[in-house]
Order: C-alpha cells, then structure tokens, then sequence
C-alpha cells in the first residue's frame, strides 16, 4: 500500500485548500470542498474492506452510491490542513441506500464531513447529469463577490453580465454565467436542493451574503472559476461608486466567442 499522503488527490487537496486560505476566502472554518475520486485510485492507498466509522448523511443519495469523497472536515480551518491532513480531511464512500457515508480515512479526532455535505453530494448528482467528467464542487467566502450582493441586483442575468464586463477574462472562463440565491439558511437539505437545481445550469452558484459554490472536472478548473469570478466582483466594488466611461460592449463578447470558441449562455447577449 502506498503512503496516502504522496497520492495526487490529496496533495493537490491540500495545496488547493491551503491557496483558498491564502486568498482570503476561507475565514475560521468557512468553506468546504469534496473531491470525487476513483476507486481504482483509492485502492492504491487504503484498504477499501475496512470502514472506521458509518454516519448519516442526512439525506439520500442513490445516485452517488459506491462513490468516493475526499472531503473537508466539519468545523476544521482550511490554515490548519497542510499540517494535520488526517485531522481536518476525511475520505468517506457513500453506502448502498445511498443514505450514509462510510468513513474510509481522516477526521482523526472523531470528527467528520463538512455541515454543508447535503449541497455538495446534490451539487455532484446535478452536475454529472450535464458533465459526466465533473469531480469538484467547492465553497468558500471571496469578499468581494460577497460585497457585491450587498449592492447589485441578484437578477442572474443582470449580474452575469456584470461580471462578464469586468474582466476580458470572464466570459471566456465562465460562458455558462453565474446563477444566484437569495439568502437561505446554511447547512439545510433546503440550500443544498437549491443550490443543486441551480448547478444544472452554470458552474458557479452565488449565495447571496454567504458566499460561492463552484463545480469542476479538477480543483484548478474549479479553483480558476471562483478566482476569475471574484476578481470580476474586486473590479466591479472598485468602481461601482464611480461614474461609468467604458466597458465591454455585447459586440466585443461576441468577438471573444469567436476567438475562445466559447458561446455565452442562451439569451445573455444582445
Ligand atoms: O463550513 O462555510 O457554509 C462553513 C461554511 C458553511
Ligand atoms: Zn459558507
């Protein structure tokens, strides 16, 4: 058996949570990310036959029965990750009944998976239903996508396109656009169905004066997305409070679909 902490999924794991921190977007214990992963490459560094633990999950899944998870631990600080690993992470397989989760490897100290659990196993179900190749949902609290649900319309259209005129990049990276939820209570089966039914269509899910959610096929795609949104959001909180000169017309998005081959979601150019 391979030593678990030299596999490609956790190094990446934690280099990636330990960016997030750096970034200022996982305060305290804020933010939560699950990462699906192979048996074929569990196998390789665990035991698939011993099962530490078993708990609810709280919801059911039949869809993500058999699947593994390595996912971010309920009350730990993405800052302490790259020390402890085993404490503040856990590799979890979800039961036959689609019900529980198997704890495989981690939450040392008898924790377990991240309170918001239900909208990433939903966000997983919805995403793979239009990209079979999605591994990622990811969340955390970038301030100024925050900043900007205090003071722009939640319309997703509206702040899509926002967004989109922010930076050259944005369309580019996320043609799919950005859906939104009003405020809702975290940690619910309620969030976590919303949020699921808003990642059929768009990668990147705004939870107004909360936070975001991304999906992706990896953690730099997912990373990538939720960093080009929130400096979107950076420029526009720059200059919100000044008066407008220019910006990014329809006709020049229109040029960057051409040249990136991307097409912006359905009925949000002119
Ligand atoms: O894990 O971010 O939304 C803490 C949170 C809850
Ligand atoms: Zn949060």
């Amino acid at each position: 058996m391979k030593d678990i902490m030299t596999a490609p999924f956790m190094v990446e794991m934690i280099r990636t949570v330990t960016e997030m921190y750096r970034h200022g977007w996982d305060e305290r214990n804020g933010g939560n990310v699950s990462l699906m992963l192979e048996e074929a490459d569990v196998q390789e560094y665990l035991d698939v036959k011993n099962v530490i633990r078993t708990i609810p999950t709280g919801f059911k899944a039949q869809e993500l029965s058999g699947k593994y998870f390595l996912v971010t631990g309920t009350g730990k600080y993405f800052k302490n990750v790259q020390y402890d690993a085993a404490k503040n992470l856990g590799i979890v397989r979800i039961t036959e009944d689609g019900e529980n989760a198997d704890i495989m490897w981690g939450y040392s100290d008898g924790g377990q998976f991240t309170s918001e659990f239900p909208a990433h196993m939903m966000s997983h179900v919805a995403r793979l239903k239009v990209d079979p190749e999605n591994r990622v949902v990811m969340h955390c609290h970038p301030a100024n996508l925050l900043a900007m649900t205090y003071v722009h319309d939640l319309d997703e259209k509206a702040f899509t396109r926002t967004l989109w005129q922010m930076c050259t990049e944005c369309i580019v990276v996320f043609p799919d656009g950005v859906n939104v939820l009003p405020w809702m209570l975290c940690g619910t089966n309620e969030i976590g169905i919303a949020t699921a039914e808003k990642m059929e269509t768009a990668r990147l899910v705004v939870w107004a004066q909360h936070g975001i959610y991304g999906a992706g096929k990896d953690l730099d795609e997912t990373f990538g997305l939720i960093e080009t949104a929130e400096k979107g959001a950076e420029i526009y909180m720059k200059i919100a409070h000044l008066p407008l000169v220019n910006t990014i017309t329809d006709e020049q998005m229109h040029l960057l679909e051409g040249r990136f081959s991307v097409k912006a979601r359905e009925g949000y150019l002119e």
